[in-house]
């Protein structure tokens, strides 16, 4: 079996950033948005470095505005996901861009998200879990009304809270409240660090807001007190080797600390992130991580094991797909 072919678990997807171009050009079209700005000539789209992207993927997201659309598009990526083999997901949602940070316009896309991904687990098998997500750079108090639509939802679908988006400014510790109160409501957490924060955001975000994962969490291994930390305390990182080499941290996949990290005794596991975004798949991740480390399917099945073993869902959901994880 090549790996590519093996069930898949993926813990790291935006839920926006995994929309198809053709799907916003075609969001675009029918509200007569005029996003050609975003677009590459090969339809692709189009951004030059990471606050760029930022500003691409938040353009791209505007013509997301109704429950509608978010049902539309969570049966897209998990069709596509399917296809990818992926066996479970679980993806960030921005309360910011599914009713401004108002719990009951919340409760609507999430309702019509849940009900779209219940029809694609059905059609697909598939499982999805949501991860809301507070965005970085709207800052702390967006960052606490979005910790509060997360509790106020808080249950089997709604997992956890994880924050995305611009490190440049600020700490992790000035979010310590939003994810606090998301702790208290009983979500998991997680947030992004170690990306272009470098290794002094994951300090701040195992010190600061005591998140058991880290998206991204890569640049861990320009500090070994650091490394030592993340293995004493058994936290996941969400690595996104392909994102992270569009994004320009390193120049390929020959050259990114995903190996280095594995070996040194992190618990690493592998996802997209924005797949479209990023020209990648997880079938792509997997055949560009053989290539370059030589990984074969035992690898690859240890890798799913540690994400299935850090995913946030319940116990039941666990065991259920772990059987996947075992029959194929
Ligand atoms: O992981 C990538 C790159 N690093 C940081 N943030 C993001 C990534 N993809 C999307 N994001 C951000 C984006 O700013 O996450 C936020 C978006 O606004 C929330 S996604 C529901
Ligand atoms: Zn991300």
């Amino acid at each position: 079996m090549s790996v590519a072919d093996l069930p898949k678990i993926e813990l790291h997807l935006h839920h926006e950033g995994a929309a198809p171009p053709a799907f916003i050009r075609q969001l675009a079209h029918e509200k007569k948005v005029d996003l050609s700005r975003i677009f590459d000539s090969n339809g692709g789209y189009a951004f030059e470095n990471f606050v760029h992207f930022l500003e691409v993927y938040e353009a791209a997201t505007s013509v997301l505005q109704t429950p509608e659309d978010f049902a539309r598009l969570t049966r897209a990526i998990l069709q596509e996901s399917a296809e990818q083999g992926v066996v479970y997901t679980e993806s960030f949602i921005s309360p910011d861009f599914c009713g401004g940070g108002d719990v009951a316009a919340w409760r609507e896309y999430l309702h019509a998200i849940q009900e779209a991904a219940t029809r694609a687990e059905a059609d697909f098998g598939i499982t999805l879990r949501g991860i809301v997500t507070p965005v970085r750079h709207f800052g702390p108090e967006k960052a606490k009304q979005s910790a509060l639509c997360a509790a106020e939802t808080a249950g089997d679908w709604v997992v956890g809270l994880g924050m995305g988006g611009d490190e440049g400014q600020g700490h992790q510790g000035d979010f310590a409240y939003a994810f606090d109160m998301a702790r208290e409501a009983g979500l998991r957490l997680t947030t992004h660090a170690g990306e272009f924060g470098g290794p002094e955001s994951v300090w701040e975000a195992i010190r600061d807001l005591n998140v058991e994962r880290i998206g991204h969490g890569v640049r861990a291994i320009e500090d070994p007190a650091l490394i030592d930390e993340l293995v004493a305390r058994q936290i996941t990182l969400e690595v996104c080797p392909g994102s992270n080499v569009v994004l320009g941290l390193y120049p390929d996949i020959a050259a990114h600390p995903l190996a280095k990290l594995r070996d040194a005794g992190v618990r690493v596991t592998v996802s997209t992130d924005d797949p479209p975004f990023f020209h990648t798949t997880m079938r792509r991740e997997y055949e560009m991580i053989a290539a370059a480390y030589g990984w074969g399917e035992d690898d690859f099945r240890a890798l799913n094991q540690t994400a299935l073993e850090a995913a946030f869902c319940d116990d039941t959901t666990r065991a259920r797909i772990q059987k996947t994880l075992e029959s194929t």
